[in-house]
């Protein structure tokens, strides 16, 4: 068989997931999934990093297996699975967090953005040791690449920073893998505040769009999207909401920001987020046909994840073996 590069990557079950999601992560693996040897996680040991109802947990974690299977990635081609299935994640990720430092993590952005309003003494110690969970993420699968939105990126930096101390200390071990952002995985960012992005758990709902949202819950949130005063729909940074908004356009349609903006001179923003909302509504509502299929088919769901965690399970331990040897614990 041929040695296809390896792709790992997951996203958390902190909520249904988001045209940024979409957009930004989840489109792009679909388009990787024929050329790569690809491990897609719905990573639920990183959604209770914040308090989360158990039963919405349950409930986010198939929906999420759900929206990537009917996004477009195929079972039977990739490795779909759920992170508490397969030990080793926390396993590594303990060995990794006695390599990091306080300092390298304090750094984080998005750490920063999550707890900024929050006083010290309600920091949870997961929400600040996220970053070497998903590093152990990663690295259990050897990992060359790693689809992401831009906004992973510093996490990616870490993980690469980790792998290479690891190497440095014990040995060559990890493969030190490769952030793959693509063009079209710009960030997506929150209809109500264009200067953070579009996140699943904010708790402004008018901020995001789920993939699972009606169709016309889809049109108020576009009609209440953020905009500016200026009333002409062009591309620049002094109009965030309208920039954002060509954006999404732009990447579901795969026309240019240019041709957009062509397309809506003399045209106000009513007739551009009436005609982005059914832009939006076309490119879900296949999506959204076959979310439902599979959740009405849960037994189905769960031969997935079970047959895609044996298969995550081989490869995970191979490493950690391999890890455990290294740092001097004695095998069983
Ligand atoms: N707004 C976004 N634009 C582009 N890409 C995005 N991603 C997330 N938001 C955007 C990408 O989606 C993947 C999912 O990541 P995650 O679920 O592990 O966590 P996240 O990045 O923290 O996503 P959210 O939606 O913002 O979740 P919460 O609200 O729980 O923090 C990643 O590849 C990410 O880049």
């Amino acid at each position: 068989m041929e040695n296809k590069k390896v792709i790992f990557s997951g996203m958390q079950p902190s909520g249904s997931l988001t045209l940024g999601n979409y957009l930004g992560a989840l489109k792009n693996w679909v388009k990787l999934q024929s050329e790569y040897d690809c491990y897609y996680c719905v990573v639920d040991m990183h959604a209770i990093t914040v308090p989360k109802e158990p039963k919405d947990l349950r409930k986010n974690t198939l929906e999420v297996l759900a929206n990537y299977i009917a996004a477009g990635l195929d079972p039977k081609q990739v490795t779909l699975f759920i992170q508490s299935h397969v030990s080793a994640h926390a396993e590594l990720g303990w060995v990794l967090n006695c390599l990091t430092y306080f300092g390298e993590l304090g750094r984080m952005t998005q750490f920063k953005d999550k707890t900024k309003r929050l006083e010290s003494s309600s920091i949870p110690a997961g929400l600040f040791t996220y970053p070497v969970l998903m590093a152990a993420d990663i690295l259990l699968y050897q990992a060359d690449l790693v689809p992401v939105g831009e906004d992973q990126r510093q996490h990616l930096e870490i993980t690469r920073d980790i792998a290479q101390r690891f190497n440095n200390r014990y040995s060559e071990t990890f493969k030190v893998p490769e952030a793959f952002i693509s063009k079209d995985g710009a960030k997506i960012m929150s209809l109500q505040d264009p200067s953070s992005k579009m996140s699943k758990s904010d708790s402004h709902e008018n901020a995001f769009i789920i993939l699972m949202d009606d169709l016309d819950t889809i049109r108020r949130k576009l009609k209440r999207a953020v905009t500016d005063s200026e009333g002409v729909v062009r591309f620049n940074d002094d109009q965030p909401g309208v920039k954002n908004l060509i954006n999404i356009y732009s990447k579901i349609t795969d026309k240019t920001t240019d041709e957009i903006v062509a397309s809506y001179e003399g045209k106000g923003y009513a007739q551009f987020k009436d005609d982005l909302a059914e832009v939006i509504i076309g490119e879900v509502r296949p999506i959204q046909e076959r979310i439902d299929y599979l959740l009405k088919n849960k037994d189905y769901l769960q031969e997935i994840y079970s047959y895609g965690a044996e298969k995550a399970e081989a490869a995970a331990r191979k490493t950690l073996r391999k890890v455990y040897k290294k740092v001097g614990f004695i095998p069983k």
